[in-house]
């Protein structure tokens, strides 16, 4: 009994990190410090299944809507100029985009867990980097950042 309870206490401080969803932050930026425009920070983000994501627009012209998702999750679009917070359900990367802005490259990446949907990410973005005419090379090295 008396070593079931050393365990038990030598465990507790580790439960509240495997159980406890994280939130993250990222800021949906005009420009950032070291003046990059129209960009997310940061750009790519790794979280764990059942984390959330607050997305804070510098001002009112920028929002954060999915893109591309792991099969099964929703889509998501945060209102434009307001702080939201999104659950993330399914294991996989998501790509976003702020919606005035993808032209710009205003795109970011957020893996949840493994990148399960690698394949299917790959082939979507090859049909929708058309659509990004400026910063190409900075959404090319976000989107590089996956890790299988
Ligand atoms: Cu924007």
């Amino acid at each position: 009994m008396k070593r079931l309870l050393i365990t038990l206490a030598l465990l507790l401080p580790l439960i509240p990190s495997l159980l406890v969803a994280k939130e993250h932050q990222v800021k949906l930026l005009t420009a950032n410090a070291s003046g990059q425009t129209m960009i997310m920070d940061p750009a790519f983000l790794k979280i764990e299944l059942g984390d959330t994501v607050r997305f804070i627009p510098s001002d009112a012209s920028h929002n954060a809507q999915s893109l591309v998702s792991p099969k099964g999750a929703s889509a998501f679009s945060t209102p434009m100029g307001k702080t939201a917070v999104v659950e993330f359900k399914q294991e996989g990367a998501y790509l976003y985009k702020c919606l005035p802005h993808f032209a710009l490259g205003m795109v970011g990446v957020i893996q949840v867990g493994q990148a399960v949907n690698i394949d299917d990410f790959k082939a979507q973005w090859q049909t929708l980097q058309a659509g990004v005419v400026m910063n190409k090379d900075r959404v090319t090295a976000t989107i590089a950042k996956i890790q299988n």
